[in-house]
């Protein structure tokens, strides 16, 4: 049940974390996100030094029950303890008073936005128009499958001058692969990893995001409705959907999924399947199939990732190995 918040008085821990307001600058034009209980805005922190730092500021609406805030302080803890990693976005500071702005969180800004949306730009690029299913066009791992399209081993990200290459989807997948496995290391789940989740810095550099639990629903269409909030069914293990399980391996499920979005350049999973019969249909062993141009063996990854048997399935520690095995034979 929602309780208002203004019964709620959260406990300010002072450490090392805690940010004073006369640090920080919100871009109050800027939101880079907007979802049902929360809003990332762009900001700055202002330094000892008097110089000022780039950052994202993820806040609370003022509407929110007391349940959603100790989410958020949870998620804070959880960024507290996690620390840094060069690919996890990082805590950068938090103000846990519930002041004009509190309580917030400050991570580190990057500047590229999401992964999904990255690559579905890239995707628009090369397909000319928005589409909703993004299973052609996708020229990568060409050389030894079945491409539709002549398209050159190398996407171009015009206006940007970015070129990417199928050993850039790879270092991607490498990368969140390396994050996870750090997170995994610490025991903890993420529970929602998926490619909006994962964001892109300069130097085609991506970092996995929102890893504290407090998700919010910036993109409603694909969290359903549940008793107990809204639910990535997509991104979902099977034994998520069924026991309410999560755990490591069922992040390995996630980021089965992960590649299969990156390969497809931001797809929409299981495009024609509703999310109430996504449990049955895994029951009966359906699992997606290879996407165009993608190669066997990076598909042979997901496959694995998407086992019934969550110990069948490889850890992150496995899954960086092979994704390191596939960028050397790509080379
Ligand atoms: O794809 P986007 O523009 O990039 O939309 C999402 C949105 O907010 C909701 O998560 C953006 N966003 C979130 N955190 C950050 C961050 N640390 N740096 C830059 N953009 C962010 C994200």
């Amino acid at each position: 049940p929602n309780t208002p918040s203004e019964y709620y008085i959260p406990e300010i821990i002072n450490d090392e974390w805690q940010l004073k307001s006369n640090q920080i600058i919100v871009d109050g034009d800027e939101i880079l996100g907007e979802g049902a209980f929360g809003v990332v805005h762009k900001g700055y922190i202002r330094m000892v030094d008097e110089t000022e730092i780039e950052v994202a500021i993820k806040m609370l609406k003022g509407n929110s029950s007391v349940e959603e805030i100790k989410q958020f302080e949870h998620e804070i803890e959880i960024m507290k303890s996690v620390g840094s990693h060069p690919h996890l976005v990082s805590l950068i500071g938090c103000c846990t008073k519930m002041g004009h702005l509190g309580p917030f969180l400050v991570v580190e800004y990057c500047a590229k936005g999401s992964l999904l949306s990255y690559l579905r730009a890239v995707w628009e690029q090369l397909a000319g128009q928005p589409s909703e299913s993004r299973y052609i066009n996708t020229p990568c791992f060409a050389e030894n499958n079945h491409t539709e399209n002549n398209f050159s081993n190398k996407l171009y990200l015009l206006g940007d001058d970015i070129i990417l290459d199928p050993q850039d989807l790879l270092s991607f997948a490498r990368q969140i692969a390396l994050g996870m496995e750090y997170l995994s290391g610490l025991r903890v789940v993420h529970r929602d990893l998926a490619l909006r989740n994962v964001l892109m810095c300069e130097n085609k550099i991506v970092k996995v995001a929102d890893f504290g639990l407090s998700r919010d629903v910036y993109q409603d269409n694909v969290y359903l409705k549940t008793g107990t909030g809204k639910l990535p069914i997509k991104w979902m293990a099977l034994e998520s959907l069924s026991h309410q399980q999560y755990t490591t391996q069922s992040d390995v499920w996630s980021y089965g999924v992960v590649l299969w979005e990156i390969v497809t350049l931001g797809g929409n999973p299981y495009a024609t399947i509703s999310p109430r019969d996504m449990l049955s249909i895994l029951r009966s062993g359906y699992r997606m199939e290879c996407p165009k141009n993608c190669s066997l063996e990076l598909y042979a990854i997901m496959r694995q990732c998407w086992r019934d048997s969550a110990k069948e399935r490889p850890t992150f520690h496995d899954l960086k190995l092979m994704i390191e095995e596939l960028l050397e034979s790509d080379n």
